[in-house]
């Protein structure tokens, strides 16, 4: 019997930590990746989050990264825990309420697949291959993972911008792992439908957002204003919530690629969620840390803080008030 290859033995190493996709880049640099990167950047569309303006040339080359880098390990953890349903229309909260998105409802992904791409990277460089030098990255490090995903095989790249897996749709969080290691790439960019003449994620968006398909503008993304955006939010930022407190998960609620072929999990490394889909504003407005301070350590809405918190809750409550005088 022949042993198992490096990729096999780590491929499975990954499902038993929970990731639900596995594939494996050449890490050469997408040609496009940059230029379509600077573009982006120029038009001021990350708001403030000056860290992703901080040399793009490193995001979109992983061996500005880790020196002698060869391949790019990318992984998937899906984080869907209840049915969508693309046809729903209506994507308010009940009254009094506000919305927190599918993400942020269970354990900090950051913590978990941060722990499980540390165990990977120590499986490559201590057994795999002896000597490699692997480095984990989840949302935070200067990676593009949407682009090595597609790269390595997992999807496409929807209108929406999301990585979206032709069978299993987009509600999976993305992982990365630089690695110095050679390993065969795979299954490798494949010829998917992709999104055809659809565009229900743009005419969802109920602040155009997506201003082209493909390109986002932060600075009118719900996700951004509630989580990224810092300090007040302006009168018209303010109005934009559309009933969002953290996250946003229209563009994905109404995508086809996330209906009856994109199932909920069963247990998830991400256990089950602890945050309600929707949080009662004034309990918010009173007392945001109080709430917070109930929370698991590992809630994300902690990362989202009590300011903001309170900030969006205000924000929904002041949109209520005007929309029912309406
Ligand atoms: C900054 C950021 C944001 C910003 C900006 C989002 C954006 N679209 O760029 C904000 C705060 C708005 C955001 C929101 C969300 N995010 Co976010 N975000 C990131 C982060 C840290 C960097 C993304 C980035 O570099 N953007 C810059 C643009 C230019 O690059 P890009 O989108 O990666 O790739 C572009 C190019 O390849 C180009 N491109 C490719 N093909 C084509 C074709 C044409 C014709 C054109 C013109 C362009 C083009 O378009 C791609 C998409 O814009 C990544 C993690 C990471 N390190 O990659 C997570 C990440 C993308 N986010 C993620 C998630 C889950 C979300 C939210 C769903 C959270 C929520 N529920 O609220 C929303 C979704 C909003 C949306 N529709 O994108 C996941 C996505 C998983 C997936 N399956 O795709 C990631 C990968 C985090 C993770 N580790 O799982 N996010
Ligand atoms: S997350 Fe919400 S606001 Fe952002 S692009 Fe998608 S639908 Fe629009
Ligand atoms: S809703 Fe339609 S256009 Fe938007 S990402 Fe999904 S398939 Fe593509």
């Amino acid at each position: 019997m022949t042993n198992p290859s490096p990729e096999s033995r780590l491929a499975e190493a990954a499902r038993a930590l929970g990731f639900d996709w596995f594939a494996i880049a050449e890490a050469k640099p997408r040609p496009g990746d940059l230029a379509e990167l600077e573009r982006w950047l120029a038009e001021g569309r990350h708001g403030n989050m000056e860290w992703l303006a901080r040399d793009p040339a490193r995001r979109t080359d992983p061996e500005l990264v880790l020196p002698g880098c060869r391949s790019v390990v990318v992984l998937g953890m899906n984080y869907l825990r209840e049915e969508v349903d693309p046809r729903r229309t209506d994507h308010l909260p009940t009254p009094g309420y506000g919305r927190i998105s599918r993400y942020a409802r269970t354990r900090d992904y950051h913590r978990v697949i941060e722990n499980a791409l540390r165990k990977l990277a120590r499986l490559i460089d201590q057994e795999l291959v002896p000597g490699a030098r692997s480095r984990p990255y989840v949302d935070y490090g200067p990676v593009m993972e949407r682009p090595w995903a597609a790269e390595a095989g997992l999807g496409f790249i929807g209108k929406n911008t999301m990585l979206i897996h032709p069978q299993e749709g987009s509600f999976h969080f993305l992982a990365v792992l630089l690695t110095t290691a050679e390993l065969a790439p795979g299954p490798g960019r494949r010829e998917v439908r992709g999104c055809g003449d659809c565009r229900r994620c743009i005419d969802a968006c109920p602040t155009g957002a997506i201003t082209e398909p493909w390109r986002l503008d932060s600075r009118r993304c719900i996700s951004y204003l509630t989580i990224e955006k810092k300090g007040a939010l302006t009168d018209e930022e303010s109005a934009m919530l559309n009933g969002w407190l953290v996250g946003c998960d229209i563009c994905q609620d109404v995508c086809p690629y996330n209906g009856a072929r994109a199932r909920p999990v069963g247990e998830s490394a991400l256990g089950e969620p602890f945050v309600p889909a929707e949080l009662r504003l004034v309990d918010l407005i009173q007392d945001a840390e109080g709430y917070l301070e109930s929370l698991p350590a590992s809630s994300p809405l902690r990362r989202v803080g009590a300011e903001n918190l309170r900030r969006n809750a205000l924000a929904e409550l002041e949109r209520g008030k005007m929309s029912a005088a309406e």
